[in-house]
């Protein structure tokens, strides 16, 4: 008796992108709705992989190394796979980026996929955070969304640009239950997936980042490295002047986490660049870009430190950054630091 009477208005993701084509008013072709239900398609089935990993021994190493010179676990390279021919048979993509992928894929080049061409470009990281995985720690799908540039039939300069010109990103995470976070320019919104349905029903409608939070996100191992304005940063919410209470500190080490924390609570999650990696790991195109846009789009900042993420111009497709992203005063006072 006290089940929730079932609604009987269930707004699902394909639903919900259709109801926000229709109000952009734009002549929605409906092309970005089908290549989001080709992405959905890829969430659902890497979850149940995911789920059963070690039921079918598919954690522990493959052995490959990817470009990162990572070693590869059996499910990047399945669930890498599942995503490259789901999008690729969409036939609303010309250019793939993929973390696991040296090169990029340009659909058109091979003359048996001219007919899938379509007018999108994905960059993704299929499973971020999976050296995770055995400590069945939540690991993600990470991917964003540009359009091609007029006329183009997909080159790299698709997927070189600043990330303000994406048109859409999101994120899936798997944990406890299988979340998919996205926004196309209009707010950020999140999903659960209902596996008795296989839908991802709108749990999270408008998603907004609280203006300042309590907790901090960094991998304070990397401290030795650190530059001044970072430690100096860190000094000043650990010990904080007229008796403000301390941050908390919450790494995961997994960034779909630790962004999906941040968006919903508040605070700063950052990998800086610091004496040992330059411009930090994250990598531009497949995480610092797509997690930047959702920030903002909920209403944070996201900032190198001293510039905006989202207009960085990239200039390879593996090529990293460092990132801070947030609550806006927490990424104010962080920026305060990088200007003395
Ligand atoms: P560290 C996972 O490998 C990842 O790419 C992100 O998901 C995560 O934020 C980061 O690396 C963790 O890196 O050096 O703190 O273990």
């Amino acid at each position: 008796q006290d089940q929730k009477m079932p609604s009987a208005d269930l707004i699902t993701l394909t639903r919900h992108v259709l109801d926000q084509q229709y109000t952009l008013g734009d002549n929605a072709s409906g092309d970005l709705t089908l290549l989001l239900t080709a992405i959905q398609v890829t969430s659902k089935y890497i979850a149940s992989n995911v789920r059963k990993a070690r039921l079918i021994n598919l954690v522990g190493l493959a052995g490959a190394e990817n470009v990162q010179g990572e070693e590869q676990k059996k499910l990047d390279i399945l669930s890498d796979e599942i995503m490259v021919n789901a999008l690729r048979a969409s036939g609303k993509c010309s250019v793939l980026v993929t973390e696991e992928r040296e090169d990029a894929i340009i659909i058109g080049s091979n003359p048996s996929h001219a007919h899938l061409v379509g007018n999108y470009c994905v960059t993704f990281d299929p499973l971020d955070g999976s050296s995770n995985i055995d400590a069945g720690v939540n690991v993600g799908t990470i991917f964003g969304i540009y359009k091609v540039k007029e006329g183009s039939k997909g080159t790299l300069e698709d997927v070189l640009r600043p990330g303000r010109e994406m048109v859409a990103a999101g994120y899936t995470m798997y944990g406890s239950s299988c979340n998919l976070v996205l926004s196309t320019g209009q707010g950020v919104n999140g999903f659960t997936l209902d596996e008795s349905l296989g839908e991802f029903i709108l749990t999270h409608p408008e998603i907004t980042i609280p203006k300042r939070g309590k907790i901090y996100s960094f991998n304070e191992g990397n401290s030795k490295y650190f530059h001044k304005p970072t430690l100096e940063y860190l000094e000043s919410i650990k010990y904080p002047k007229d008796n403000k209470s301390p941050y908390s500190a919450r790494y995961i080490g997994s960034m779909v986490a630790d962004v999906h924390r941040t968006l919903l609570y508040g605070g700063i999650f950052g990998y800086p660049g610091d004496t040992k990696s330059k411009d930090g790991k994250l990598r531009i195109l497949y995480e610092a870009f797509p997690m930047a846009y959702l920030t903002e789009q909920a209403g944070g900042a996201a900032t190198t430190g001293t510039e905006r993420i989202l207009d960085v111009q990239p200039t390879g497709i593996h090529q990293r950054l460092p990132v801070f992203l947030g609550s806006e005063d927490d990424i104010k006072d962080l920026m305060s630091f990088y200007k003395k």
